[in-house]
């Protein structure tokens, strides 16, 4: 792969031209099908109903239904606000445990209204929640568990049923990079007493900002939907307490329309996966995680491991480096929640330690993926990383001022 950089001399960080003229992020919106999405919008506009369960939210509810095989799907106007209105239909009180590498939505959603998110450590290999540090963190006011399927790579679902159904405790999943994903055959969604996506434009499948409860339990499902809409059965009828959680017409229309390209979306992704898998897997140092592919996956997320004492330097220099050649990685879920304001002031975690997430916060290095990726880009970002591999202690050296600025080639 050829890039207009023959030697490391070269690199942006030290004065040489970006490898690329335009910024590669993360995250990068999917988009679908702009004419079909343009079409739609004129519908709503001369139908004249743009919110309040218009029809394509219904329409929106009934394909994600069949698509994850669910009995219920509420839809709502972001994840943060599923995750609350869903902790409220379980009837959440005191604490939930929660794990602290995570994005810091899961905790907060869980603050806002008055619980208190008790973090625990995760996995070093899944990254998800360690169902024997879970246990360890119950007491005698846990009311719940959010599991969050990171990555979209589902939690372990048997274990953490089994402490929750032993301590009589709800267990709710945050599955919001899990859409269209699957665990030993059975659909994300269908797992604990409910689940929760986000359709967040940096998402593998967007409504601009969007989320939604999805369950097969009939009273939490209604519970759900009268708060999402101010606890509103009909009209001038309330009969509970709700908020205003609703999702437009429009952002379901770019819903609908999305999904009318996801196999694409997954094509592309799976495609990508496997050019850095096959580019990077090799390189002392480096780790990618890996999908179960006897599973449905979206391969939204490219996540690296750097180990600075093999790859030659760290995950935040390697960052830096990136950057400055406009490859927009980012680290995730720096510095983990318990780190985070404002669960590190907070005198309830006081000291609090979780060395498996501190590890991997440190580590963790996410890179571009999805649609909006040109040809020959993976392999760009690919042939600098092994560039940057084989001369890193060189980089590293030049870049801490430890050896003097090399004249360029
Ligand atoms: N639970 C979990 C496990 C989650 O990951 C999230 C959200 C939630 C719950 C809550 O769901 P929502 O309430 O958000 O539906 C982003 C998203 O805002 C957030 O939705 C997402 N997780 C999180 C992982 O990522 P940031 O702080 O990284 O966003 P930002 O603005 O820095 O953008 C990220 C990248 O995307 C940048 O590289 C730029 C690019 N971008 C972004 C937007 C919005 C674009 O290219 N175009 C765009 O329109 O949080």
């Amino acid at each position: 792969m050829r890039t207009n950089k023959q030697d490391w001399k070269n690199l942006a960080i030290l004065g040489g031209e970006p490898a690329f003229a335009d910024p590669l992020y993360v995250g990068r919106p999917n988009i679908g099908d702009k004419k079909s999405l343009f079409a739609r919008i004129e519908d709503m506009l001369t139908r004249r109903w743009l919110s309040n369960g218009g029809p394509f939210v219904q329409e929106l509810e009934h394909r994600i239904e069949q698509l994850l095989e669910v009995q219920h799907c509420i839809i709502t106007c972001n994840g943060t606000m599923a995750l609350q209105i869903a902790a409220r239909a379980l009837g959440l009180t005191g604490e939930v445990i929660v794990p602290s590498f995570t994005f810091v939505a899961t905790a907060h959603a869980l603050e806002w209204i008055g619980l208190t998110p008790v973090f625990c450590d995760v996995d070093p290999l899944t990254h998800n929640i360690n169902p024997v540090e879970l246990e360890q963190a119950l007491s005698p006011r846990s009311s719940g568990i959010i599991g969050v399927h990171l990555w979209g790579r589902a939690c372990d679902t048997e274990s953490l049923e089994n402490i929750a159904r032993r301590n009589s405790l709800e267990l709710m999943f945050d599955a919001a990079h899990a859409f269209n994903c699957s665990h030993k055959g059975q659909m994300i969604g269908n797992f604990g007493k409910l689940e929760v996506l986000s359709f967040h434009a940096t998402k593998f499948f967007n409504t601009f900002e969007g989320g939604a409860i999805v369950t097969n339990d009939t009273t939490i499902a209604e519970k759900a939907r009268l708060m999402r809409d101010f606890g509103f059965l009909a009209t001038d009828k309330v009969v509970s307490i709700g908020i205003n959680g609703k999702m437009t017409e429009v952002a379901a229309a770019m819903g609908l329309t999305g999904l009318e390209s996801i196999n694409q979306i997954i094509e592309t992704n799976f495609y990508n996966y496997k050019e850095y898998q096959a580019a990077l897997s090799e390189i002392p140092g480096i780790s990618i995680i890996s999908y179960d592919e006897t599973d449905k996956n979206n391969f939204h997320y490219i996540i690296l491991e750097i180990e600075e004492d093999v790859f030659g330097m760290n995950r935040d220099q390697l960052l830096k480096i990136l950057n400055a050649e406009k490859v927009m990685a980012r680290r995730y879920f720096y510095p983990g929640c318990h780190r985070s304001e404002p669960y590190r002031s907070s005198s309830k975690y006081n000291g609090l330690r979780m060395p498996v997430t501190e590890l991997l916060s440190n580590r963790v290095l996410a890179l571009p993926n999805g649609t909006a990726l040109g040809h020959g880009d993976v392999g760009k970002i690919c042939y600098l990383i092994k560039m940057i591999s084989n001369n890193s202690q060189e980089i590293r050296q030049v870049i801490n001022g430890t050896k003097a600025q090399v004249p360029k080639v």
